[in-house]
């Protein structure tokens, strides 16, 4: 069991998460200047649990440094900065925020989705540059209707697909094998998905398993008239062959809520009128991070009262 040992916050959190930690727990923030590394050796000995945004996890590192270490809350539903393998073979258990995210991440699929197929984000920026009264704004692609494949059909890919329903689209999907109890297509390949649809929106989780999925071949699939939204993670896709395929009009356009190195993005993608750019975004409406946060703390609660994770990830 947890017990009384002392929480690690590894990087930055929602703030009332932030405050929740420090109220209920001996909490060290460890991202915090002046010297980590200093603060990391005075209280290593002690840390019993760390909780960490998804995006930062607890490397292999951080985890050889805390000897007590039996639980790593994640805030977010993607772990893959941390590796759970090893954590377990430390006897180190790992929770994630699942479902709470599901629908708002699933709701900026699709806006972005409608955004770069209907181009409203580049509208916007015609009539703010006052080009309305000199020329009508340039036909859209229709939505309603076309064919729209789902990579990764976990939970998130699900709420997509049954948005997408909604709006008469044709879904198909590839995951690592059919998922049963859906009438949605299954493909085999990301490429034979992407090439039977106008466009691919990217659920997969991240990680060593899905990095580069979506290759040059799979843009090629996906071909001039395709479109390509990314709300997963920067590195299932791959991010040159994507700057290539959009500046060369090999697929139509694509919209990004992540990226390989972010807060980075390429040049060649902000110079892009045919590109929506998200600054990773996807979860980030104030009720999904409230209970983000909640679930995060609920997570170690349970850990330091009964030494069990509330949602250990699969
Ligand atoms: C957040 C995310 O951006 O849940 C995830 O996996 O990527 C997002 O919800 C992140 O967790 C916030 O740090």
């Amino acid at each position: 069991p947890g017990g009384t040992g002392t929480v690690l916050q590894v990087s930055p959190l929602l703030p009332s998460l932030e405050k929740a930690l420090s109220e209920r727990y001996r909490t060290v923030r460890l991202h915090e200047p002046p010297d980590p590394d200093a603060r990391l050796a005075q209280h290593a000995q002690d840390v019993v649990a760390a909780v960490t945004s998804a995006r930062s996890g607890v490397d292999d590192a951080l985890m050889d440094a805390l000897p007590r270490l039996r639980a790593i809350v994640h805030f977010g539903v993607g772990y893959e900065t941390t590796d759970v393998a090893r954590a377990r073979a430390r006897g180190i258990d790992v929770s994630n925020t699942p479902d709470v995210l599901t629908d708002c991440v699933a709701d900026l699929a699709v806006g972005a989705l409608i955004d770069v197929m209907r181009r409203l984000s580049a509208a916007d920026r015609y009539v703010r540059a006052g080009h309305w009264a000199d020329a009508p704004f340039p036909l859209a692609t229709r939505v309603s209707g076309k064919r729209v494949g789902i990579l990764g059909l976990g939970r998130i890919g699900r709420a997509v697909a049954r948005r997408l329903e909604g709006f008469g689209i044709r879904v198909a999907y590839c995951s690592r094998r059919p998922v049963r109890g859906v009438t949605w297509r299954h493909a085999p390949t990301a490429e034979a998905l992407a090439a039977e649809c106008d466009a691919l929106v990217v659920t997969v989780a991240g990680g060593a398993g899905t990095r580069g999925l979506v290759s040059a071949a799979v843009l090629d699939a996906l071909g001039p008239e395709g479109y390509l939204v990314n709300v997963a993670r920067g590195s299932v896709v791959d991010e040159e062959a994507l700057v290539a395929a959009v500046t060369s009009g090999r697929i139509a356009g694509a919209a990004l809520d992540v990226f390989a190195d972010e807060p980075h993005v390429p040049r060649a993608l902000s110079d892009s009128d045919r590109v929506v750019l998200l600054p990773h975004i996807a979860s980030a409406t104030r009720e999904t991070r409230e209970a983000m946060g909640d679930l995060a703390l609920r997570n170690l609660e349970r850990f330091m009262t009964e030494g069990v994770l509330l949602t250990p990830v699969p």
